[in-house]
């Protein structure tokens, strides 16, 4: 294939979608607003997200927010957070509801991205052990050394609230395209080491028996025909494409992946953007809430 054939490729549209997206708008917020768990024992489900840097993780929690709010929130969950991951703390973000003082039953916690090298990021093992609720809140990652019962950050015996019910892996489309033939040797060898630790924390959240999803973030970057109207997501041939070399990399069935675009400061609120971003929420919930019962 030349460059120009690939170029159009992006461009392919499917006459009709090849996924339905099953609610509406307010079927979903309907859904998600009413929520409930009924375990005194577990305030909120907790969603643990992982994936390079710069994925949009922070991004989309901030999307959530602002789809539940109804405006763009923005509460600086974005801001320095982007780059180097030095500061690295275990942090959960509720998201308020609209009475003061009360939150949706899910909470989301971002730790920062999987970079190459040992002085950078979180490692596998701390991730590990955070699944297992063994990491206390705000707790601050040493990036030589994984966390130990020593550590005052570290909890002997985790509860059920304190263990991650839902892993979310955090993958850009950019990301993606970074390991393909056309990257420089040096983009493919950190791509495909990030992938591989990546695949270690799923088999590690597996074996736990932590189910798992993912969400394909920038798709509006990565497809012309998004970018002009995100409603096109589900003709579009190449965000189909994307979602297979994910799952295939990942070991996540594509149903599983959601393709979402991130809000920020300076996009206005889209119907459509409101409702890929809650079907993934939904799934997270209904997930988590699986999770919680088996687990009793
Ligand atoms: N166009 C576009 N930009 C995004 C999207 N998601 C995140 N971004 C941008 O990508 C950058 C990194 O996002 P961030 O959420 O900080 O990534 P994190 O390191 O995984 O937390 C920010 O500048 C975001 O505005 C998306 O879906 N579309
Ligand atoms: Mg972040």
């Amino acid at each position: 294939m030349g460059g120009n054939a690939s170029k159009d490729a992006i461009s392919e549209v499917f006459e009709e979608d090849w996924r339905e997206i099953p609610m509406s708008k307010e079927q979903y917020l309907d859904y998600v607003k009413n929520y409930q768990l009924h375990h005194d024992e577990i305030q909120q489900l907790r969603i643990l997200l992982h994936g390079p840097v710069g994925a949009g993780k922070s991004s989309f929690i901030n999307s959530v927010d602002t789809v539940l709010q109804g405006r763009i929130s923005g509460r600086a969950l974005t801001d320095g957070t982007f780059g180097d991951s030095f500061t690295t703390e275990y942090r959960t973000f509720k998201i308020q509801k609209e009475v003061q003082g009360t939150f949706y039953p899910f909470a989301f916690t971002d730790i920062m991205g999987l970079e190459e090298g040992t002085n950078k990021g979180v490692t596998v093992e701390d991730i590990k052990l955070a699944m297992k609720g063994h990491v206390n809140d705000r707790y601050r990652f040493n990036p030589t050394a994984a966390i130990s019962d020593k550590d005052s950050g570290y909890n002997k015996n985790p509860s059920l609230n304190d263990k991650v019910h839902v892993l979310l892996c955090v993958v850009s489309a950019e990301t993606l395209s970074l390991m393909k033939p056309e990257a420089s040797a040096d983009q493919r060898d950190e791509m495909t080491e990030t992938m591989r630790k990546m695949r270690e924390v799923r088999l590690a959240a597996r074996d736990l028996g932590i189910p798992q999803l993912a969400v394909l973030t920038k798709i509006d970057e990565a497809c012309p025909v998004v970018k002009e109207d995100v409603g096109n997501v589900y003709k579009s041939t190449y965000v189909k494409k994307l979602i297979e070399e994910l799952s295939a990399f990942l070991g996540i069935p594509p149903s599983y992946i959601f393709p979402v675009k991130n809000y920020h400061w300076d996009i206005t609120p889209e119907d459509v953007s409101d409702r890929l971003i809650l079907s993934a929420l939904k799934q997270m919930i209904d997930f988590g809430g699986d999770f919680v019962n088996k687990h009793m």
